[in-house]
């Protein structure tokens, strides 16, 4: 019950009693006026206790608020808080002493003037804001409705967290990429340790960072976050300088390096740093790869490509190790990506021709998630041959096949999303991955074995290469010979990019097995409807800046094969030197593929953009958007890339 009700009652009791006994006195006559006196003395007592008592609470509370103004006034007297006061038009009218102490006079002056950013908290988005004056932070915060700012000097707590973060340790490693290749020539040692390592050396020196060599071609880095944020501003120009001095002698060393940040753990660093010199080593060296442990990976540089760096050891073992698996499985599913291209539908066969020398069942998921439309018709046109020797499936088909000793061998991808196995990719227990695409960061799957080399013109290729660690009875017929040179005249655009020594070995190989290359020609003849979606690409290109050129298709589908054809050409113009193609698919996807000649690095654009790919071609795909949007996101992290250049193009409209 409230107080003042309660008030109230004593009241109305104490006069219904007095008339009560009133009424008494007068009807029966009696001298009752003693006792009512008494009571009505003691009623009023109660009600004055009980006033009594409230007023005493009153009092505390009052005397409470009085010493907590009291202290804040007191603190705002002696200088240690701040107070601002101001008028309705945000005018400052008075000053506390904490800002004459620090010689800031501001007295007549609007807030916003002085300090814009103080906007937030004076439309009362904020309670509390921080913001520095003369090198000084403090915090600023407002009691709402008041006209009144408070601020609180936090430059101390700022300065020690500051300086807690840029103390946090930084583990490092340096790879001296290709270092083995030269290791027995002496001359070339004495190079690279008098032109590469001392380079290196100084310029660890230069930032303060303790080093160890671990082999003739690794070194251990210890840092502090403010040694690696000044690397970082100085976009780790070592990787350059290395690279240049490398190129002059011929000689094709670069630099990888990891870093493993945000950890107070040396040993989860050390197992961190690892991982990233792996990833850095798969996506083909030449970078700088780094991460604050549970976030994302950053990559810095990277724009030479892949060097040869597979020995023939490493093939060797890569097979025996591949050969166990198969052997100890009971049976394989092989998938390759979504809309399988020739290297795919090549990769696959040889593949299944690998597990058919072991004597295993074999299958290829084929029969669902597509393949484009050049090689669907020339494995429709041998479909005789290919049906005779091998089980191609539906991912239905393969869930139905699926066990706990399953092998599932991923070839030409290794982004489960990307894969025409998706599902079966989520239940395998045991999953291979071959491929020549430069590695992401994260797999989503953890493979038993992960084969991917950036260096290797197509995943024909390198399973190809295979083939003398194989049983005897391993066999490709003739048709599957074409379609595997098929994969590599493709991927390599008419052995003309990524070909090196080791693919025309390949493509010998494969010639001794009956690949014809005037009959790969003709297979490779195109529907003119392709030639005409092609040009209409070529035609709507349009130029980001001299070098760069975008492609924007609002209207249409189109396939993801013409689209990269179509930016291959592009790339060939004189002076330009990368091409992006935007457009839609049959399957309502929008896609972006991307070329590049070398000078921009399409891979880390199209990363940007949570695509993948190649230094040199990459590309995305995207489901519930428009070719617009997409467009303009390009546009945005082209912007963003070269700001601070002139050419800064404009959003589509
Ligand atoms: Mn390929």
């Amino acid at each position: 019950m409230k107080k003042s009700a309660i008030r109230t009652l004593c009241i109305v009791v104490s006069i219904v009693t007095i008339i009560i006994l009133a009424v008494f006195a007068l009807v029966f006559n009696q001298n009752i006026i003693i006792p009512s006196i008494t009571s009505l003395v003691f009623i009023i007592l109660l009600v004055i206790m009980y006033n009594n008592s409230e007023n005493e609470i009153n009092d505390n509370i009052k005397a409470i608020e009085n010493s907590i103004e009291t202290s804040v006034s007191e603190l705002i007297k002696e200088g240690s808080i701040g107070l601002i006061v101001y008028n309705d038009d945000y005018e400052i009218t008075w000053m506390s002493p904490f800002f004459r102490n620090r010689n800031i006079n501001k007295t007549n002056e609007k807030i916003l003037t002085w300090l814009p950013e103080l906007q937030d908290i004076l439309q009362g988005n904020e309670d509390r804001q921080v913001v520095s004056i003369n090198n000084e932070t403090f915090s600023v915060s407002k009691k709402d409705n008041s006209n009144f700012l408070l601020f609180k000097d936090i430059s101390l707590e700022t300065k020690l967290s500051k300086r807690i973060e840029e103390e946090a340790y930084v583990l490092g490693m340096i790879n001296f990429d290709n270092y083995d290749e030269y290791r027995d020539n002496d001359d070339e040692v004495t190079f690279i340790n008098s032109y590469i390592k001392v380079p290196v050396i100084n310029y660890l020196k230069e930032h303060d960072i303790v080093y160890k060599s671990i082999r003739s071609n690794r070194m251990i880095l210890i840092l502090n976050e403010k040694n690696y944020k000044e690397l970082e501003e100085d976009k780790f120009s070592i990787i350059n300088l290395v690279r240049q001095e490398a190129k002059k002698a011929d000689i094709g060393i670069t630099l990888s390096i990891a870093f493993a940040r945000g950890s107070q753990n040396l040993d989860e660093l050390d197992g961190e740093v690892q991982s990233l010199m792996e990833l850095a080593q798969t996506r083909g060296g030449d970078q700088v790869v780094s991460r604050v442990i549970g976030k994302e990976v950053s990559y810095f540089g990277g724009s030479s490509e892949a060097k040869e760096k597979r020995s023939r050891v490493k093939v060797r073992v890569i097979v025996n190790s591949i050969k166990n698996l198969i052997n100890n499985s009971s049976n394989v599913i092989i998938v390759g990506h979504k809309e399988m291209d020739s290297d795919c539908v090549g990769s696959a066969l040889g593949a299944s021709d690998m597990v058919l020398s072991l004597d295993k069942p074999s299958y290829i998921v084929a029969r669902s998630g597509g393949i484009e439309s050049m090689i669907s018709d020339v494995v429709f046109k041998y479909s005789h041959a290919l049906n005779a020797k091998h089980k191609l499936i539906s991912e239905n088909e393969a869930m139905q096949l699926l066990n706990d000793d399953t092998l599932v061998i991923m070839v030409d991808h290794h982004d489960p999303n990307q894969s025409n196995g998706s599902e079966l990719l989520k239940k395998a227990k045991k999953i291979v991955i071959i491929d020549h695409h430069r590695r992401k960061a994260d797999l989503s799957i953890n493979p038993l074995m992960l084969y991917v080399e950036a260096a290797a013109s197509s995943t024909t290729e390198l399973i190809t290469e295979f083939i003398p660690y194989l049983p005897k009875k391993f066999d490709i017929s003739e048709q599957e010979a074409n379609i595997m040179y098929l994969g590599i005249l493709i991927d390599t655009d008419r052995f003309r990019v990524r070909t090196n020594a080791r693919t025309f070995d390949v493509l010998k190989t494969l010639r001794t097995y009956g690949a014809d290359p005037s009959a790969c020609d003709l297979l490779a003849e195109e529907p003119y409807a392709n030639v005409l979606a092609r040009t209409q690409i070529i035609n709507a290109a349009k130029q980001y800046r001299e070098d760069i050129v975008i492609s924007s298709m609002s209207e249409g589908t189109y396939q993801r094969s013409i689209a990269s054809q179509a930016c291959d050409q592009l790339v060939k113009i004189k002076e330009i030197e990368a091409a992006f193609c935007v457009c839609l698919t049959a399957n309502n996807e929008v896609i972006v593929t991307a070329r590049s000649n070398g000078g921009v690095n399409v891979q880390t654009i199209m990363e940007k953009m949570h695509g993948g790919g190649h230094m040199t071609a990459a590309g995305l795909q995207r489901k519930d958007t428009t070719v617009n949007r997409v467009s303009n996101e390009l546009i945005n992290v082209l912007n963003e890339l070269y700001k601070g250049e002139s050419n800064e193009s404009n959003i589509v409209e």
